[in-house]
């Protein structure tokens, strides 16, 4: 079966639609391509769908495995009406994954010195180069120092950190003993850290005192205590000394790592908090710095052996009903996955240098920093700060500075980067780059256009790569030698990886159609369950259409069979490539002593893609707009197709039939407020 009928020749099309328009990677650029051509992967495809066995086998022949892989590859139901739900990947096999991305690196691909990563700090003059030996070594003094703390195969750890070593130290070596990391980014709130650690009943929680972003310093350790506050429960909790007193690496016995640069890190950065022994919230009974705890620990530590179905981590993710749900992934396909979409949607070789600027606090920085990469042998750039501090030009000066051959970003940032201009992208040599990879959100044409000929001079593909927390890598995406482009698509699926489309009936659509983007079969990666909740997991994904997994997005296929992301179709927005649920900010509304109510609706956003706009209601003024937002509701259910039209101005709103009173809507569209 092939997914799409694009045609493989290059010849450039007739006049079409700007959007429509095809762009091919350029001649020369690709001499030793994974995917060649265009027939190439449909061949792949091809094998990837109609003989998974014999697929996924082959790539697993490239991991270490303690016990192989045998019997059935892949044991599943989609189908609500037929049990539970359930997804088993080479059950029964035993591996770690700690274990794949580094010893076999270092022992059996001799990687040792190879630098696994150039961390940038959030300050140009914050740097360190980490190589697979070091990193191999710090990982297990990190994983002996948890076994210290009584953590266990199983047992769970919040990791609340910011884009420092110690955060993919803390990650592996949970990987590596076989506790379930839960990582929060660490911009998030106590109130979100709270309610994380307690759904997820974490009893080690791994924070830093603060960190800079730009400018702006954040006591994160301040926010832990007010999320401990809140969790009533007593937890240990290890504190990453990032800007105490002494280096990070004491006990490092190679020379390469600067200990000057953490300390003078340490110095300059933490004039506030300086003497942060003191100023930040400490209590005896539970804390412990990081640099106390590893002293003189252990640098070897054996791998827990794991079954493949065994957990590897959860990660939370925005709920249409407000409450985060804990995605779920587990060791083996997660990590067949990860690595072998990095090597092909990124056309991954050795010499490469590759730079995702994601948080590792969000699945693509858990995919695409850590795990895809490592699995690989890959050098990437660990990057601490923001794109425009000190200047806005930061990002092109590290791509020029390590020269980066694949980078990997937000459209949002790509958004915020244009407005700049072409000026400061002038002043740096940034010929290095083969790759232009997106993610997050749909990447509107004009970025897209940006992103190609200003960025990568119309010379690299844009990689625009369409994924979720819930499908652990790329599922819908082009490869760069591979794959004809159009600006706003994310193109064709990867292997192993089987969309449909289907109306409000579940009925499927064939050849051009829009509709609810669905997947009829699992891939490796994709998550096992909520945790804790496999009920949810159930009716969140599989209860709408049986037998079907559902993104929650909406998408058109086009004539070439080229899918088109069209956005969340449930109450989910999507601010600069970060899910939030309407539910969850119209909650956060209520809260305030004066709002009887709120409702919450998308409305696009020059730079981040889509922005919140908000309707509430006040308890003090009812006569102003209370009434409407009644008038607005029907059985009690707020019509937020029709808000998001106001919200957007746009007027022909269809079949109104359904409100109370139709007019009020002529006279919100007549109060609308234009947006900063
Ligand atoms: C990887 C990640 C998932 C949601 C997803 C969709 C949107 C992600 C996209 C995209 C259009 C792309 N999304 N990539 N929309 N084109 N290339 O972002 O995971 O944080 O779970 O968000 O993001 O709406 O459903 P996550």
């Amino acid at each position: 079966m092939s997914p799409v009928s694009v045609s493989t020749n290059r010849d450039i099309p007739g006049p079409q639609e700007p959007e429509e328009k095809t762009y091919h990677p350029s001649d020369g650029l690709f001499t030793d391509a994974h995917v060649p051509d265009f027939d190439a992967y449909l061949a792949l495809y091809k094998k990837s769908t109609e003989e998974p066995e014999e697929f996924w086998a082959d790539v697993a022949q490239e991991f270490y495995w303690k016990k192989p892989p045998s019997g059935p590859m892949l044991q599943y139901n989609f189908d609500v009406n037929k049990g539970n739900i359930y997804i088993k990947f080479m059950e029964g096999a035993k591996t770690n994954i700690c274990y794949n991305v580094l010893d076999r690196n270092v022992h059996e691909r001799n990687l040792g010195e190879k630098v696994a990563y150039y961390w940038e700090g959030n300050s140009p003059d914050h740097h360190q180069n980490i190589t697979y030996n070091q990193l191999l070594r710090s990982v297990c003094r990190c994983a002996n120092a948890l076994k210290l703390l009584g953590v266990k195969k199983g047992d769970r750890v919040a990791i609340y950190l910011p884009m420092i070593p110690e955060l993919v130290y803390t990650m592996l070596a949970c990987a590596r003993i076989g506790a379930v990391h839960s990582i929060v980014f660490a911009g998030f709130s106590s109130e979100s850290l709270c309610e994380r650690i307690m759904d997820a009943q974490c009893n080690i929680l791994v924070t830093a005192d603060g960190v800079y972003r730009g400018d702006k310093l954040i006591n994160l350790k301040k926010i832990v205590s007010e999320a401990l506050e809140r969790c009533k429960e007593r937890y240990v909790h290890v504190c990453c000394s990032l800007l105490s007193e002494e280096p990070l690496f004491t006990s490092s016995s190679h020379p390469s790592i600067t200990n000057t640069h953490t300390h003078t890190r340490a110095l300059t950065q933490s004039q506030t908090l300086r003497g942060c022994r003191a100023t930040t919230p400490w209590d005896e009974s539970c804390d412990i710095w990081w640099d106390d705890l590893m002293d003189g620990v252990s640098d070897e530590c054996e791998p827990e052996w794991m079954d493949s179905e065994d957990p590897l981590f959860i990660l939370y993710t925005s709920g249409s009903t407000g409450k985060p749900k804990g995605v779920l992934h587990t060791v083996t396909g997660y990590m067949l996955y990860t690595s072998l979409t990095f090597k092909y949607v990124f056309d991954y070789h050795h010499d490469d240098v590759y730079w995702c600027t994601a948080d590792i606090g969000w699945i693509t920085g858990h995919s695409y920093i850590t795990y895809g990469p490592l699995a690989n042998g890959a050098t990437s750039v660990l990057f601490e700060g923001v794109p425009v501090y000190p200047h806005v030009g930061r990002l092109w000066e590290i791509i020029e500075k390590y020269g980066v051959s694949k980078f990997y970003t937000a459209p949002t940032a790509i958004r915020l980067l244009m407005k700049y201009g072409r000026e400061p992208l002038q002043r740096y040599d940034l010929s290095s780059l083969r790759v232009l990879g997106t993610v997050g959100e749909p990447i509107n044409p004009e970025a897209w256009l940006w992103y190609y000929e200003v960025v990568g001079q119309q010379r690299c593909p844009v990689i625009d790569t369409f994924w979720q927390t819930e499908t652990g890598g790329h599922v819908l995406t082009p490869l760069p030698a591979a794959t004809p482009l159009k600006p706003g698509s994310a193109t064709c699926p990867f292997f192993g990886v089987q969309p449909a489309v289907l109306n409000e009936h579940g009925e499927e659509l064939e050849g051009e159609a829009e509709g609810y983007l669905v997947f009829r079969k699992p891939w490796p990666g994709i998550m096992r369950g909520v945790y804790g909740n496999q009920e949810r997991f159930e009716s969140t994904y599989f209860r709408k259409f049986p037998g079907f997994y559902v993104t929650g997005d909406g998408c058109r296929r086009d004539k070439d069979g080229y899918y088109w992301i069209t956005g969340r179709i449930d109450d989910m927005l999507n601010v600069s490539g970060h899910l939030l649920s309407t539910a969850e900010v119209e909650a956060a509304l209520t809260e305030h002593p004066s709002v009887a109510e709120a409702a919450v609706v998308s409305r696009p956003h020059a730079v981040k893609g889509e922005c919140l706009y908000c309707f509430v209601t006040l308890k003090d003024h009812k006569e102003f707009n209370r009434t409407l937002m009644d008038e607005l509701k029907r059985k009690g259910k707020i019509m937020r197709r029709v808000l998001r039209q106001i919200a957007r101005n746009e007027k022909d709103l269809g079949d109104l039939s359904t409100l109370a009173d139709p007019k009020v809507v002529e006279v919100l569209f007549s109060q609308r407020c234009e947006a900063a």
